[in-house]
């Protein structure tokens, strides 16, 4: 059933009046999931508030960036624990999401793609606390959602539906928004955006679904939309979304877990004046590739290849860092009410990314790889009673969050359940963790990240022999000189590629 929420209306411009004018309903499509079953009354837990980004790589500006600006994120990392080596488990949007939601390894959730789903009986982790006694809450992309293809056509994704008791769903025109929008691989198509925002907005006002074409899923693209358009926008739809779900919560009976998904800084990269205006292209570094950079690579690993000259190179992390500093304020109105609805005391709240992103670092692009931008991500959680305002250099993984904000709500443990708690960092961010390193699996191949070392394993196939990369990130943090092939790195790649296979095979249960 659509239903109208008057709140995610948008605010006073030309098209909000359209919008108004010509919509017979709301922007958010709002889906009534089968009610988990609720198996024993529970007294008052902490409510969990669990916000992820998608594609935002280690630039948050409290955690070392020089350039990116994310002051409500720097400023909520003052109220808990920030893990600055967290690794995804597969640096693509569904297999980390699924893996991080069923606390599984891709390898026993089965799901290695953006088509997967997690299986319908698998306690996610929502679920687990369903099962507790939670209210449990979806908003926007948590599980797989293609973007922007599925947000154009307010669709679910691949979500999994016994998760939420109630889930909703973000509908916004994302590159055909009105604003200021540029093309980097095919600057012409711009000239299409306005046909096919007609055609969106005809298919809203006719109540009839509106399917998207090549136009509407730029890639390369930035689109800057004034200040009072925001509200057109799938982020800040989704922030007003689980506000009024908080609202509607903050009395219940029930403990709750919120799950909230910001699609940006997902391409395409949107911001608007302000938060992009604050980053000015000419000033901002972009990776000096070295000519000879591809000469020691696995052939299998050079993919997604594209030389943008430096002032576009520029211009697209102006528009990236403005789309993440676009999400950063939403995470800050979504904190600013937890304070004013006097909730932050008795709730966890996660921050995180599904995994890193390749701004023209080796001259690629985007994702699914194994360098260290596509797989490191940002994570902060703030607990009550526990740690505020430190760091935590320790080596973790998404895996981990499922054990952990289990053992922190004190519900018992999932015995599928595969990550580490992380509940004794929250306590002393210096404590030792269970893993000394994290395992990443891509397409084709698997990666170790430990301490000083980055080993990437690509097996032989039908295609290509064997691919090995070792680097040393004390001394070559880009990744520039593979060492693999090295007499005197021999020792440290073969005990690298012994811990990968004891980790491989402890994920597999062996
Ligand atoms: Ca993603």
């Amino acid at each position: 059933m659509l239903q109208l929420t008057a709140a995610c209306l948008p605010r006073r411009s030309f098209w909000s009046r359209l919008a108004l004018a010509v919509l017979a309903f709301g922007l958010r499509v709002p889906l009534q999931a089968t009610e988990p079953a609720a198996t024993e009354p529970t007294l008052r837990k902490p409510n969990v508030l669990f916000i992820i980004s998608d594609d935002l790589s280690m630039t948050l500006s409290g955690m070392g960036h020089p350039e990116c600006k994310t002051p409500n994120l720097d400023a909520f990392a003052k109220t808990g624990v920030s893990f600055t080596s967290a690794y995804c488990q597969f640096p693509l949007c569904g297999p980390s999401r699924a893996s991080l939601m069923t606390g599984q390894y891709p390898m026993i959730n089965g799901v290695k793609g953006n088509g997967g789903t997690v299986a319908v009986n698998r306690v996610t982790l929502p679920k687990h606390f369903a099962n507790h006694g939670y209210w449990t809450g979806r908003v926007s992309k948590i599980y797989h959602m293609g973007i922007p293809g599925d947000i154009v056509e307010g669709k679910p994704g691949n979500d999994h539906a016994a998760s939420w008791h109630e889930a909703h769903n973000m509908m916004a025109m994302e590159a055909i928004t009105p604003g200021k929008a540029t093309d980097f691989l095919n600057p012409e198509s711009v000239t299409q955006y306005a046909a096919e925002r007609k055609k969106w907005l005809a298919a809203r006002a006719a109540n009839e679904p509106y399917q998207h074409t090549q136009v509407a899923r730029a890639q390369y693209a930035s689109i800057e939309v004034a200040e009072k358009d925001r509200g057109l926008l799938a982020d800040t739809m989704a922030t007003d979304q689980a506000i009024e779900l908080l609202q509607q919560r903050a009395n219940d009976q029930r403990p709750f877990f919120l799950a909230v998904g910001l699609i940006r800084p997902h391409f395409p990269f949107i911001g608007t004046t302000e938060t992009m205006g604050q980053y000015h292209a000419d000033e901002l570094a972009i990776p000096n590739v070295p000519a000879n950079d591809h000469q020691d690579m696995p052939k299998q690993t050079i993919n997604t290849v594209l030389k943008f000259e430096k002032p576009a190179q520029q211009e697209m992390r102006r528009a990236y860092f403005g789309a993440v500093s676009f999400m950063d304020r939403q995470v800050g109105r979504l904190l600013e009410a937890m304070e004013t609805l006097q909730l932050r005391d008795n709730t966890i709240v996660v921050f995180v990314s599904d995994h890193g992103y390749l701004l023209g670092e080796h001259h690629m692009w985007k994702k699914a790889k194994l360098w260290e931008e596509a797989i490191h991500v940002p994570m902060i959680i703030s607990a009550p009673g526990k740690t505020q305002g430190a760091t935590c250099q320790r080596t973790v993984e998404l895996v981990d969050l499922y054990p952990t904000l289990t053992e922190l709500a004190g519900l018992p443990s999932d015995s599928a359940a595969q990550g580490n708690s992380l509940a004794a960092l929250l306590e002393n961010p210096e404590a030792t963790h269970a893993k000394q390193n994290a395992l990443i699996q891509v397409n084709g191949g698997f990666g170790l990240r430990h301490g000083r070392w980055a080993y990437m394993w690509y097996p032989k196939s039908k295609k290509h022999p064997e691919g090995v990369m070792l680097y040393d990130m004390q001394q070559d943090a880009t990744q520039y000189q593979n060492l693999a092939e090295l007499k005197e790195h021999q020792e440290v790649r073969h005990r690298m590629h012994q811990q990968l296979m004891q980790r491989i095979e402890a994920a597999q249960g062996k």
